[in-house]
């Protein structure tokens, strides 16, 4: 009998460590920790965001810096469907390019919402962000934009 719980402590101190490492590794999916940005002079970093609800005749989305830039910032933007049709509920764009212009905070995108006369439920569609600006990153680089009917 002692023998198994031998065994059974043996087995427990060998599968501890491998526990500990995902606990230090955190939940799957995480987003790695970019040690580019820990070093001086860090990175420039991006945040998009709704500036209140989405209506289709206002729909207001706005990058913003945490620190203004002494130079301008590009960031790159595309769009993909969600319940709401590309050409119908909204202008899609494969290839979009905004700049928050150099000391600015913030910078709105072009409008992209189509408003229509058609009663509708919520419809929604996501941006995806990112830069070629190796100095740049873009949090969070994904962007899902519900479109209220009306008013
Ligand atoms: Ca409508």
């Amino acid at each position: 009998m002692w023998k198994q719980r031998l065994a059974a402590a043996a087995t427990a101190l060998v599968l501890a460590p491998v526990a500990l490492v995902g606990a230090i590794a955190g939940p799957a999916g995480a987003a790695p920790v970019d040690k580019k940005c820990q070093e001086p002079p860090g990175c420039i970093e991006v945040q998009p965001a709704l500036l209140g609800d989405c209506w289709e005749v206002k729909c207001e989305i706005t990058l913003l810096v945490t620190t203004s830039a002494p130079r301008d910032v590009v960031v790159r933007y595309k769009t993909a469907e969600g319940s709401a049709t590309d050409g119908k509920d909204f202008k899609g764009e494969p290839d979009g390019k905004a700049t928050i212009p150099a000391k600015e905070q913030s910078v709105q995108l072009p409008p992209l919402v189509i408003p229509d006369e058609e009663k509708e439920s919520d419809e929604d569609f996501y941006l995806y962000f990112g830069s070629s600006d190796k100095d740049v990153i873009v949090k969070p680089d994904i962007l899902r934009v519900v479109i209220k009917d009306g008013p």
